[in-house]
């Protein structure tokens, strides 16, 4: 049974992986036996991420590549399958959030966010798969949202393009199961990473951000997630424990999906 969670031989590139989620994805599939590769807009980002996993004891590769430039994409791609091999696993995590009321929202501002939260996922899968579809297997892994089942004030471009990657994760397993290509996503829901700090600082009059508390009672769990809650589905996902789970988005939210809020005392 341990040996279908292995995913020693593997070369993982996770998107975005200097810190946050991505670095916790990537940290779990090293310690399956994954190969890390992971990029990140900024060289300086790049170097405090390798120096991280450095720290953990990973030896990653590091690549400095805007994930929505599909020429950057495809070169970084090419030179990971020359130098060290063909990318058995996707993880399209990098994104960004704006929250601001739509009509407060520039178009600008809504199609920067769709650029990163789908465009991307869009131009790292297509980069990868002609080498998956020839190895004949290959793992895709998006990362979702609660956004991309739920509406919330001022995120309507995230959640645009969360609703949007969840779909885009249907249309890659279907398109591409015949060629033993699983695409899944992760659902995490909050978790605290520094796209969620804004919604946890702690008020003037050191009280919790009113956010803090409003997720606290929405979730079961009574508690933020924590990047590593997403380790075990992450392994799950990328490994042949899940050869037959395709087009799935399998949701890290502590239960929230599932609840409809602490009722009042
Ligand atoms: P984060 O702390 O903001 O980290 C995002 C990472 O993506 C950063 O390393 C960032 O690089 C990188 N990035 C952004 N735009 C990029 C681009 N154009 N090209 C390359 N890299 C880019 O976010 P996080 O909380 O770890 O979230 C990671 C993923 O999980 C995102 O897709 C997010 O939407 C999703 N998610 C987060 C939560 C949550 O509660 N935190 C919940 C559900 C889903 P820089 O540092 O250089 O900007
Ligand atoms: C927000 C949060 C969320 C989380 C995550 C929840 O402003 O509502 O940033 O969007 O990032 O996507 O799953």
């Amino acid at each position: 049974m341990a040996n279908m969670f292995s995913l020693e031989g593997k070369i993982a590139l996770v998107t975005g992986a200097s810190y946050g989620i991505g670095f916790a994805i990537a940290k779990a599939l090293s310690e399956a036996g994954a190969k890390i590769v992971f990029n990140d807009l900024k060289q300086e980002f790049v170097d405090k991420g390798l120096a991280s996993y450095k720290e953990a004891g990973i030896d990653a590769t590091g690549f400095v590549c805007d994930v929505t430039d599909e020429n950057a994409v495809n070169a970084m791609v090419k030179k990971i399958e020359e130098e060290i091999g063909i990318i058995d696993i996707l993880v399209n995590n990098a994104g960004i959030i704006k929250r601001i009321p739509m009509t407060e929202m520039t178009a600008d501002e809504f199609r920067q966010v769709i650029d990163v939260d789908l465009n991307a996922p869009f131009i790292c899968a297509k980069a990868v798969l002609p080498s998956m579809i020839k190895k004949g297997h290959g793992k895709i892994i998006n990362i979702c949202s609660m956004m991309s089942e739920l509406g919330r004030e001022t995120v309507s471009a995230y959640a645009a393009a969360k609703g949007g990657l969840k779909m885009l994760t249907k249309n890659i397993a279907s398109e591409y199961g015949e060629f033993n290509i699983q695409c899944n996503g992760i659902g995490p829901g909050y978790i605290a990473t520094p796209q969620t700090a804004p919604l946890r600082e702690t008020q003037p009059d050191g009280s919790r951000h009113p956010f803090d508390s409003f997720i606290i009672a929405k979730t079961p769990a009574a508690r933020w997630g924590d990047p590593d809650d997403l380790a075990g589905p992450a392994v799950f996902l990328a490994s042949d424990a899940s050869n037959f789970v395709n087009g799935h988005i399998l949701y890290v939210d502590g239960g929230i999906l599932a609840y409809i809020g602490k009722q009042p005392k």
